[in-house]
């Protein structure tokens, strides 16, 4: 027998993965007493919490030894998805899921007196991420894991995730999150695997011993990172693939040497500034900030990942030279686009590979998804600061630069706005780096996150790397899982599906159209239409205990969550709300459908107008929700602090689903998806994912409204006076007067001046130019609503047919066209 063997065989039968509702029970109580100290009688929720949590991890443990094992013992490719943000959630009801074990330990609790759902609640929600971009992460980990691909999940262990949103007299106020406060009983710190990491100094030469002129890094300071591994359980298989998060640690607890000369809080001065570099995840959604933290954060996750993988390679017995064999690499953004000059400075710095050799390693191991079209999104780094922290990556991309440049010019003879364009450094003003071009140069594919995102990329930003390369170019569209997203957020739901078709869904997730010959089914539909009114009623409920609000459940539920940006336009909507309560007050009489607004996301604290946006949101929820004229008609919540938990609670009990981005600006958005697979219908303009979302329910079941991209782009061109159009429109008109008079500011008439101005002399997410075209939109909603039996037809045939937006699918078009990697079933031990 060997030792793996052995040690399996030594554990009892339930203690592995199965389960008796009697062993269960024990061990539960077990860890209440072991872990927690307590005793049944005298613990808290939160203790029973982590009794739970550990209980339920165990179940885990043997799965995940049982991955690592059959991944030690096979050469197949490894995907490592590197990520600076993955926004995963709470583990525990999405791990009962994935276990298939949640009813039976629904039971087991229950007999001890306890309520699962209780229980779920208590678990601090990891927030480390800002929105869509670290929710996809942790939507395609998931379904790594389910497709049996072996894969690593890399990024940073932020001590503070993003804040925690209170609103203080209608203001967003930004609260430190402390996730970690109870401890994380998913996470097991493994100090073996940990990496040196060297920060700033200066590069020298010298000469090999076989006279050759070699580069050294001399580095001003080293910090140590520590992996916490977290298992991450496919659906119902034996995977169990992991997610590795680094923290940084100093190199010593304190310094002897200054402590010997009596300065105590200077030698612990340097341990606590190595350990700031994880202390907290930067809250800009969309706009980064060139701080030099930052780009530390972002080297020193990526070189402690690359020094990982290598040692995984060779702890494998492989050599450097095949790298690229063993591991795809993507790069989720620029964000570890550092990635491509560290492989590079490994390969020829340290294991003195020639150039080209090292080059076409790397750039067969990288692949680079971009997240966004927006300019003032694109990470570019000041030269000297990138100078400062990694000199000789910045040698290294000097040298990437020269011969790409070299490249270009062949290319494209005599075209030197062409080299300047395509150049990794920006010398237009003030030098920068320029992370997107390093990485789709370090890159052998690029991709957009939606079809209409990834022709942008090609036209637009991107285009001159594709006259260049095309076949680097791909797309592909994003998705989100639907074990979190439908089986732990809408039980309800899921229970129908289970009785009508079975529970293949969760897995196949294009299994939801045999829900199509249902459609006409009254009393299906009878049920479909209770299902969402009990969602409703616990979303109610949700809103009166985080706002004071009281809303009607009969009424509809027209959401907008999400990030609060422009250009999201969440003021496009508070324009048309305006309209209908002006509509109510002009004529009590108006034919105003009952709606319930429903407002929920983070702004930026630096952002100012989106601060604003906030505020004039919860401006017009206090004037409307007392207003008596207007009762029962319509009311406008925002809900404090929108995250994965609040967002599991809010899209099932969603009626319509808000996507009114200016077309061309929002990349894919996801939320779009997680609405539409809960059975709300779309309002949405012709922007990201929602072209495809259309496509796939059919546009008889999609409410579409506004300018195209190319429309957009025609409009700006022919000069587009925002005044003109408003002037035009008396609605419209009357509406930015009613917020420009102070009927939202007790008669200030500054307050929401800056919006006001913007929409009157800028207008530049075209608010106005599509008003009109929204505002109708809503009628036609509005009618389609007041026929009870078309809506709920439509509601169920948006869920049958939403199923390619599974990130399942997302994730075997990567595994074929990008990482070309292929499953690995593992056995149990
Ligand atoms: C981006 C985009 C979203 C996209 C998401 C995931 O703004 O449109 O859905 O990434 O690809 N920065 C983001 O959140």
């Amino acid at each position: 027998m060997s030792p793996t063997e052995l040690s399996a065989d030594l554990l009892h039968a339930s203690d592995r993965t199965s389960l008796s509702k009697d062993s269960f029970k024990r061990a539960f109580i077990d860890n209440l007493f072991y872990t927690q100290g307590k005793f049944l009688q005298v613990a808290t929720h939160k203790d029973y919490y982590q009794a739970l949590a550990y209980t339920v991890r165990d179940r885990l443990l043997y799965r995940w030894v049982s991955t690592a094992t059959a991944y030690t013992g096979q050469v197949s490719r490894t995907v490592s998805y590197l990520s600076a943000e993955f926004l995963m959630g709470p583990s525990l009801g999405n791990t009962l899921i994935n276990l298939g074990i949640l009813d039976e330990v629904r039971q087991a609790v229950g007999e001890l007196g306890l309520d699962l759902t209780d229980l779920l609640d208590q678990e601090a929600e990891p927030g480390l991420g800002n929105g869509g971009l670290g929710r996809l992460a942790a939507c395609f980990i998931d379904s790594l894991a389910t497709l049996e691909l072996p894969a690593l999940g890399y990024g940073i262990r932020y001590e503070h995730g993003i804040f925690y949103q209170t609103i203080v007299d209608g203001w967003q106020v930004e609260n430190t999150d402390n996730w970690l406060r109870y401890g994380n009983p998913w996470e097991i710190r493994r100090p073996e695997w940990s990496v040196e990491v060297k920060i700033g100094g200066f590069t020298e030469t010298y000469t090999d011993t076989e006279d050759r002129h070699r580069v050294r890094w001399v580095p001003a300071k080293t910090v140590v990172g520590v992996p916490f591994d977290s298992p991450i359980p496919g659906y119902r298989v034996n995977t169990a693939n992991t997610l590795r998060l680094w923290s940084a640690e100093a190199t010593q607890s304190f310094d002897f040497e200054v402590f010997n000369r009596g300065d105590y809080l200077g030698a612990v001065n340097k341990k606590v500034t190595s350990e700031n570099l994880t202390k907290i995840l930067y809250p800009n959604d969309e706009t980064p900030q060139g701080k030099e933290l930052r780009l530390e954060q972002q080297y020193f996750f990526v070189a402690c990942s690359l020094h990982d993988m290598i040692r995984i390679l060779k702890g494998q017995g492989g050599s450097i030279e095949r790298f690229h064999e063993k591991f795809a690499v993507q790069l989720n953004d620029t964000h570890p686009a550092i990635g491509v000059a560290e492989l590079m400075r490994i390969l020829v710095d340290d294991y003195l590979l020639p150039w080209n050799d090292a080059w076409s390693i790397t750039t067969q191991t990288f692949g680079y998804t971009n997240h966004t079209l927006l300019p003032e999104a694109l990470e570019r780094w000041p030269l000297d600061l990138f100078r400062r922290l990694l000199p000789r990556h910045l040698e290294l991309i000097f040298e990437i630069n020269e011969r790409f440049l070299h490249d270009v010019r062949v290319a494209f003879l005599g075209d030197e706005a062409r080299v300047r364009a395509l150049s990794l450094i920006d010398e237009t003003g003030e030098r920068y780096v320029r992370m997107a071009h390093l990485a789709t140069v370090g890159s052998h594919a690029v991709n957009g996150v939606a079809t209409l995102h990834s022709d942008l990329l090609k036209k637009d930003v991107l285009a001159d790397f594709y006259a260049l390369s095309p076949q680097k170019f791909h797309s592909i569209t994003n998705g989100v899982t639907p074990r979190r997203w439908l089986a732990l957020a809408n039980p309800r739901l899921c229970e129908l599906f289970r009785e009508t078709i079975g529970d293949g869904w969760a897995k196949e997730l294009d299994q939801l159209r045999r829900l199509e010959r249902h459609a006409d089914d009254a009393a299906f539909a009878e049920r479909w239409r209770a299902i969402k009114l009990d969602n409703k009623r616990q979303l109610a409920d949700l809103i009166v205990q985080r706002t004071g609000i009281e809303v009607d459940p009969e009424s509809m539920f027209d959401v907008q969550v999400k990030r609060i940006h422009e250009y999201k336009r969440q003021h496009l909507a508070v324009l048309q709300i305006i309209a209908m309560y002006h509509r109510l007050k002009s004529d009590p009489n108006a034919e105003v459908l009952p709606r319930t607004f429903i407002f929920s996301g983070k702004a930026a604290p630096g952002y100012a107008i989106a601060k604003l946006m906030i505020r004039l949101i919860t401006a017009i929820g206090d004037v409307i929700n007392y207003d008596p004229e207007v009762r029962g008609r319509l009311k406008v919540v925002f809900m404090p602090n929108f995250s994965v938990t609040t967002g599991q609670r809010i899209y099932p009990g969603a009626d319509l689903s808000e996507q009114i981005s200016l077309a061309g600006k929002e990349a894919s958005g996801t939320g779009n998806m997680k609405f539409a697979m809960n059975g709300a219908l779309t309002i949405g303009t012709m922007d990201g994912a929602n072209i495809e979302i259309c496509e796939e329910v059919g546009s008889d079941n999609f409410f579409t409204f506004g300018m195209t991209a190319a429309q957009v782009e025609e409009r700006r061109r022919a000069g587009y006076d925002p005044r003109e159009v408003i002037e035009a429109n008396p609605e419209l008109h009357a509406v930015v007067e009613l917020i420009r008079n102070g009927l939202f500011s007790r008669g200030d008439t500054e307050l929401f001046k800056p919006i006001i101005d913007g929409l009157l002399w800028h207008d530049t997410y075209m608010l106005a130019a599509d008003y009109a075209s929204y505002s109708d939109c809503q009628l036609e909603v509005d009618r389609a609503y007041r026929d009870t039996a078309r809506w709920t037809r439509m509601s169920i045939l948006n869920v049958a047919r939403s199923g390619k937006f599974s990130s399942d699918r997302s994730i075997q078009e990567y595994a074929d066209k990008i990482w070309k990697v292929t499953p690995v079933s593992v056995p149990l031990l």
